[in-house]
């Protein structure tokens, strides 16, 4: 039987970091529908990333796009998160969105345009350094469309020397999140498309470059759980990108499309020893919310997270080692199954009780009167949005 104080302890310790983004507006190419309320600069995304930790209580970091969230005064942004009771987390960067990196960002061709992504990377450590972010998280578009387009084994040397100059720029606290992807929104080729291609990367990279795992980055039926198990025994896992996904990368809100597989994700990550905060693994979530409303969806996907950590934390451990070592198979699974089919809302109501918070986050945000003020406040001025 799992100690079911260490289980609440456990629990209570989790963090979970909110994106930025996922605030703003976002939608298909087919349409972007715009909600009330939206955030129009980063510091209301910050405020809404801190509503979602008022209520949850396991959501302290927010982390930034840049150039989406581009202020003059990093520092200061950084202070103003500290007033409203978080902090800012992971600077993602954006190689994706100028005319060019048509062809690419650090593998394109041309080795100016390549200077000039490679910059931007450097420029995202200069704003860590005034934010206290620990975390870059780099995810690149490139990739090419047509065999024969560009080679191959030239771009993985230009993508092998703009990371080694990033690299080599960090400070002694701070790491590179190298995240994959096996599609999209190149056709034919990409350039980091999977965990092997980024573990290889960052093992030539070093200790501080790890790997970021994206939910929503596989082709369908890949077993996730692997891979985490996988890098764990490396030491080169550093990040989840959570999210769901039902056919493509969707960002839906984690724990939505597949809650087993969240569970045997964080199977895994108890398995490894790897909950704990001090482990180091940075437990995002990188998700749109184009038809819901976002405070509450958010608030929602860390409590699905938390869900399925409880389930995980609540498999026999004893019990299925025994079942396995028996090689009984039946046993080995219906004790993985016993945990995954128990109802674990009401001890996470107590965790949130024990906290001083509500236990039902979602339903004490609804009648906080938040949603309704910013909808009342949030007039005028340019919504921030996916792209924006
Ligand atoms: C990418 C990738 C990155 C995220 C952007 C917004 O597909 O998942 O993690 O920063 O989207
Ligand atoms: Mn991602």
């Amino acid at each position: 039987m799992a100690d079911l104080a260490a289980v609440k302890r456990a629990l209570a310790a989790q963090r979970i970091e909110t994106p930025s983004w996922a605030f703003g507006n976002s939608g298909t190419r087919f349409k972007v529908f715009a909600q009330a309320g939206v955030p129009r600069i980063p510091e209301e995304k910050i405020a809404d990333a801190a509503a979602v930790h008022r209520y949850t209580g396991v959501a302290p970091t927010v982390a930034l796009h840049i150039p989406w969230d581009r202020v003059d005064d990093y520092a200061g942004l950084a202070a103003y998160a500290e007033e409203r009771g978080v902090r800012l987390g992971a600077i993602n960067t954006n190689v994706f969105q100028d005319d060019d990196y048509k062809l690419g960002s650090v593998t394109n061709p041309d080795p100016g345009i390549r200077r000039k992504a490679t910059d931007h990377l450097l420029e995202a450590i200069d704003i860590m350094d005034a934010t206290g972010s620990r975390d870059l998280k780099l995810w690149f578009a490139d990739g090419i469309n047509y065999p024969g387009q560009d080679d191959l084994r030239n771009r993985q040397d230009r993508l092998a020397a703009a990371l080694r100059e990033t690299y080599d720029r960090l400070g002694d606290d701070q790491r590179i999140l190298l995240e994959y992807k096996l599609f999209e929104p190149a056709f034919y080729a990409t350039d980091i498309p999977d965990w092997g291609t980024s573990y290889a990367h960052c093992v030539e990279l070093g200790a501080k470059a790890t790997v970021c795992i994206d939910t929503g980055h596989h082709a369908p039926g890949t077993n996730i759980e692997f891979i985490v198990a996988f890098l764990l025994r490396q030491g080169k896992l550093g990040a989840f990108d959570f999210n769901s996904r039902f056919y493509a990368d969707d960002d839906l809100m984690a724990g939505a499309a597949d809650p087993f597989q969240l569970f045997r994700i964080m199977n895994e990550i108890v398995r490894g020893g790897a909950l704990d905060p001090a482990y180091g693994i940075n437990f995002m979530l990188d998700q749109c919310h184009n038809i819901e409303a976002k405070i509450p969806a958010i608030i929602r996907s860390v409590m699905n997270i938390q869900e399925a950590t409880a389930k995980a934390l609540l498999v026999d451990r004893d019990a299925l080692a025994k079942a396995q070592t028996d090689g009984d198979v039946l046993e080995a699974n219906s004790v993985l199954m016993d945990a995954y089919n128990t109802d674990v809302r009401p001890l996470l109501g107590e965790v949130r009780a024990d906290a001083g918070l509500d236990p039902d986050p979602v339903a004490a945000y609804r009648a906080s009167g938040y949603q309704e003020r910013i909808v009342r406040e949030r007039v005028g001025g340019r919504q921030a949005g996916w792209g924006a």
